[in-house]
């Protein structure tokens, strides 16, 4: 994908600063400080539009960037941050999950996890709430240069095992420090964005949102 613009349209505190229009959008998941706005700024090759930040938690609205006029990635706030308030996380997790059962451009969600670690029940249950709603998932294990060689094996079997796909899904290893990854996370980009909507035809609104357990932990 060669990328001639991406620049931030809107960050979107409440639903109703979403952006309005028809463009197709993928949006971004995960823990607090797994790498998510790292990984949208290294498959943009822009050093720095989405924020990131050493402290976890930063990102706490979803923020929309337009790719080429084409398309939109939409960075999500982390959850599982045990320091933001109960509170807080709960008004998060909220517009989050609205957002996920809701939004009709949303083609697919690129779910990341950090390769270092297994993954957690919130992880697992923002992948049930998603199957639930309908959106496609692609599960990327992040910081992967941290991983070495002989282990990523362990690494695969061990995730696919708490996702329970077997060999019907292959996380993918990706890093924002050596690009692994990002030709293949563009391919699987691509392929959401150019898929129908999953949303119900001339309906913006998907299953209601159930409601689940504060996210933190
Ligand atoms: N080694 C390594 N570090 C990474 C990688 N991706 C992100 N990081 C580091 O992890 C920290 C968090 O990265 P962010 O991209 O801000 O994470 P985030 O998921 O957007 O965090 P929140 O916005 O707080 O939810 C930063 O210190 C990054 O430099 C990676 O692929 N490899
Ligand atoms: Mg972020």
């Amino acid at each position: 994908m060669r990328i001639q613009t991406a620049e931030l349209l809107q960050s979107a505190g409440r639903a109703d600063q979403f952006p309005r229009g028809g463009r197709p959008e993928v949006a971004f998941a995960g823990r607090s400080n797994v790498g998510k706005s790292s990984l949208i700024n290294r498959l943009l090759a822009r050093r720095s539009l989405a924020r990131t930040s050493s402290t976890p938690g930063r990102t706490r609205t979803l923020n929309f960037y337009t790719i080429n006029d084409a398309f939109l990635f939409v960075d999500l706030p982390g959850y599982g941050y045990a320091k933001v308030s109960r509170s807080i996380q709960e008004e998060w997790w909220t517009l989050v999950e609205g957002y996920l059962a809701e939004r009709a451009p949303l083609r697919g969600v690129v779910h990341l996890a950090d390769a270092r670690h297994p993954l957690t029940e919130l992880d697992l249950g923002l992948r049930e709430f998603l199957a639930s709603v309908g959106v496609p998932c692609l599960q990327v294990l992040t910081k992967a240069d941290k991983v070495p060689r002989g282990q990523r094996a362990a690494v695969l079997a061990t995730a696919r095992e708490a996702l329970r796909v077997g060999d019907r899904e292959t996380p993918l290893f990706f890093s924002a420090v050596t690009g692994e990854g990002v030709p293949e996370l563009w391919r699987a980009v691509e392929a959401m964005l150019g898929a129908p909507s999953p949303r119900p035809a001339g309906s913006a609104i998907g299953a209601a949102p159930q409601r689940r357990g504060v996210p933190n932990e």
